[in-house]
């Protein structure tokens, strides 16, 4: 199990929360995606036998939204 924050400077109101935390359902290994308006990150939880980071910045990136891993 991996956890990982994204930085995502172009969330820009709480649907984007919504809109990112939905992800969780549409990709197979996501187990819960937490987004924060505030803090423009998200936190995903992945099993990473199953999804990679990249796969999840391509998702994000599909329904407009840049993915910055952090360090
Ligand atoms: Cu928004």
């Amino acid at each position: 199990m991996a956890k990982k924050t994204f930085q995502v400077p172009s969330m820009h109101c709480t649907a984007c929360v919504i809109r990112l935390e939905g992800i969780e359902d549409e990709l197979p290994g996501v187990i819960r995606i937490t987004a924060s308006y505030r803090k423009q990150q998200m936190e995903v939880e992945y099993d990473e036998s199953q999804v990679s980071d990249t796969q999840i910045i391509a998702i994000a990136k599909e329904h407009g939204y840049e993915a910055i891993p952090l360090v």
